[in-house]
């Protein structure tokens, strides 16, 4: 099949409430893993690349294995879509390279500034069939003791969601309602935004992005550290929360951390147990196994399985 943009796959998760997985790549490994947990799943997916990971990897290479994943499993629903463009230069290069979907992040600028920006992406990307993304309000989490001025300095308004979306005319947003980046994302209980995040699907209709979503995933994390490695203090958004998020609107869940974990939790006890092991493909094919039935879970959770 080719590739399809993500305002496709999110526009059916919005109407029947559930949400896809948006899964950072990097390299082949974890790309196979993402579609193969798609083909036993039976879900969409989006395959999410950062700048890092165009640096890391290249544009064409990852539009070249994307496509080539997506035809040997044709029946699979699959956006190339590329994470937190910073510029009009970083999504040129992606639509350049064949990328379906793009999110500018312009978030970090005042609000008319990130529309501008946003504005402009739209002009070029929807006459295309690309899909765009954008960010409103920072990727921070935010204590329970802080001050309403605070929260509101941090966390989306969703009015100006509301008159973002309206302007922009993009076709999904991420809305910041207290998640960040990474393993470390809760010092206390994970707690999230949801009036927020009610208001601003209840004036906007279209699909929302969680940012900063991975759950950190007590196996993997405690397998990374049995094995030498150090994630003291890490906490991500539990299952249960996540599930409450989609109830709210959330159609598009980012995840990179938990495959990160994973995958490198295995490699790590595979590298421990073979001390004379040489050959990469018996310590990246386990890792890459555990990767596939981290997604896999993922997927039943997002309620994504089953939907091809
Ligand atoms: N992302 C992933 C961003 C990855 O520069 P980089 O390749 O490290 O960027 O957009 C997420 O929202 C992932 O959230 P997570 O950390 O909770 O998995
Ligand atoms: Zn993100």
């Amino acid at each position: 099949m080719s590739l399809i943009s993500a305002k496709e796959i999110l526009d059916d998760a919005n109407k029947n409430l559930y949400a896809v997985g948006a899964f950072n790549v990097n390299n082949m490994e974890f790309l196979q893993a993402v579609f193969l947990a798609a083909e036993s799943e039976k879900s969409p997916i989006i395959i999410a690349a950062s700048e890092g990971a165009i640096k890391y990897a290249g544009p064409d290479m990852l539009f070249s294995m994307t496509k080539a994943l997506s035809d040997t499993y044709p029946n699979i629903p699959v956006a190339l879509h590329l994470d937190h463009g910073s510029n009009l230069n970083a999504v040129m290069v992606a639509i350049k390279a064949g990328f379906t979907s793009v999110m500018i992040d312009a978030s970090h600028f005042p609000f008319e500034e990130n529309l501008k920006i946003t504005k402009q992406v739209v002009s070029i990307c929807h006459p295309l069939g690309i899909s765009v993304e954008a960010e409103l309000g920072r990727l921070k989490g935010v204590e329970d003791n802080v001050s309403v001025a605070e929260r509101d300095a941090v966390l989306v308004n969703p009015k100006e969601a509301n008159d973002f979306v309206a302007s922009s005319n993009i076709d999904f947003l991420a809305p910041a309602i207290g998640t960040s980046h990474g393993a470390f994302k809760f010092k206390g209980e994970a707690k999230l935004d949801f009036e927020r995040l009610r208001k601003v699907k209840e004036l906007t209709g279209i699909p929302l992005v969680l940012h900063g979503a991975s759950s950190v995933p007590e196996a993997a994390s405690k397998k990374f550290e049995e094995f030498g490695g150090d994630l003291k203090g890490a906490k991500g958004v539990p299952f249960d929360v996540l599930k409450d998020a989609i109830k709210f609107g959330i159609n598009k869940v980012n995840t990179d951390t938990d495959l990160r974990i994973s995958f490198l939790a295995k490699v790590r006890e595979s590298i421990a147990n073979d001390k004379s092991q040489i050959d990469p493909r018996k310590i990246f094919g386990p890792a890459k196994d555990y990767v596939i039935e981290i997604i896999k879970e993922r997927m039943r959770v997002l309620g994504s399985s089953n939907r091809i």
